[in-house]
């Protein structure tokens, strides 16, 4: 942060360190963590630190259908009082089914009056999956099916984010035979909502929307299934550590095995990270630093946060490829002068359509690691 931008951003940390009796520095680290899960460039994080400490905090409204309160526990962790107490800050949650004081009529009557008085400005968060069989009666809260909410909720929202996989393409409460007809947000309106999926979704990602919502005064980059375009643009093979494995042909066979206590690639345990988009292994989870995620816990991905991946496809069957290749050749150490480049060459490959050529070497490399023991599967000098 240049100078004027760090005197702007203490200024408002100090705000925020009276109202919510965190640090200065708690919130300077949270508004540069946010910054950079958006992907903004530098100074961003004193824009959004600006707009948290006026504290204009959108009314929300909170919905529970059918889900495992997953969404909600990992956005409000006990452990982290700082995120819980930011979130409460940069949110005004008018309405919460779980974390709500108030019950019965009570609560309904709260819900009527906060939109009421925030019509057309609020943001309506669905978590959880609607059952749409048999006239919706699997879910009903206040005498209200699923649906009917749903859609008195939405008329008057400014915006529609669907929280978690349930929400966001029916998640697990879907999973065959979905005996309940259980459906998304998008599908029961009929129209596009953001979607934040993930089982449970990295509550940064769903922070960071409401965040630049709130700084920018409108929804970032979507996708078109209504992702933020900063969270899910890459599938996570792209970014995950142990994707030199992969190149290389070193796989973990077996949950124990050699290459699983060396941190070898999951491909062949299943992992779903070829064919899932999120920023699981760029952000991790819980706060507690780097490696924190499904993959460098030694556990495959299980494409959680993508519709027909995430609980439709066996855990343990292998993904789909989406067209990423090893290389087929490996650059020299040393350019040599007079010759073509390595950049060249592949350019050039690419162009005599050497497809073909990768993807024998990828079906050797996968091949490697059947029936071989884990040191015969490292590469011998290609
Ligand atoms: Fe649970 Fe949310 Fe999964 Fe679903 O997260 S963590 S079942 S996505 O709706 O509560
Ligand atoms: Fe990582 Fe899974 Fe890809 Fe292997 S298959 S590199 S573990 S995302
Ligand atoms: Fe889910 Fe896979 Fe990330 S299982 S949490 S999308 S690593």
């Amino acid at each position: 942060m240049n100078e004027a931008y760090m005197e702007e951003a203490t200024e408002a940390a100090g705000e925020v360190e009276n109202r919510l009796g965190i640090s200065r520095r708690e919130f300077l680290q949270f508004c540069a963590a946010t910054a950079t899960t958006l992907g903004l460039p530098a100074g961003a994080e004193a824009a959004i630190a600006k707009a948290v400490e006026k504290a204009r905090r959108p009314s929300v409204i909170w919905l529970h259908f059918q889900e495992c309160t997953g969404c909600s526990e990992s956005l409000l962790r006990a452990e982290h009082p700082t995120l819980e107490k930011l979130i409460l800050d940069v949110i005004s949650l008018d309405y919460h089914e779980t974390l709500f004081a108030a019950a019965g009529h009570q609560a309904e009557a709260a819900r009527k009056q906060a939109m009421k008085d925030n019509k057309g400005k609020y943001i309506l968060v669905v978590e959880g999956a609607i059952p749409v069989k048999d006239k919706g009666i699997y879910c009903k809260i206040g005498g209200q099916t699923a649906i009917d909410l749903l859609k008195e909720c939405a008329a008057d929202a400014a915006a529609v984010i669907a929280i978690g996989s349930c929400a966001s393409w029916g998640g697990m409460p879907s999973t065959d035979p979905n005996p309940t007809g259980a459906s998304s947000v998008g599908d029961v309106l009929g129209k596009p909502v953001v979607t934040i999926p993930g089982c449970p979704p990295n509550p940064y990602n769903f922070l960071a929307t409401a965040v630049h919502f709130l700084t920018f005064g409108k929804l970032p980059d979507l996708d078109q299934l209504g992702r933020p375009r900063f969270a899910y643009g890459r599938i996570i093979h792209e970014h995950c550590e142990r994707r030199a494995h992969f190149d290389a042909g070193r796989f973990a066979m077996e949950f124990g095995d050699e290459g699983h206590r060396k941190g070898y690639c999951l491909y062949k345990l299943g992992c779903k990270g070829p064919e899932t988009y999120a920023n699981c292994s760029t952000i991790g989870f819980g706060d507690v630093g780097e490696s924190n995620w499904p993959v460098a816990c030694g556990h495959p991905c299980i494409g959680c946060t993508e519709k027909g991946v995430g609980f439709a496809k066996p855990i343990h069957q292998t993904a789909v490829l989406r067209g990423m290749m090893p290389p087929a050749s490996y650059p020299r150490i040393v350019e040599e002068q007079g010759k073509s480049s390595f950049a060249a060459a592949a350019a050039l490959a690419a162009i005599a359509g050497a497809a073909a050529g990768g993807a024998a070497m990828l079906a050797r490399n996968l091949g490697k690691s059947e029936g071989g023991t884990q040191e015969s599967q490292q590469p011998k000098g290609e």
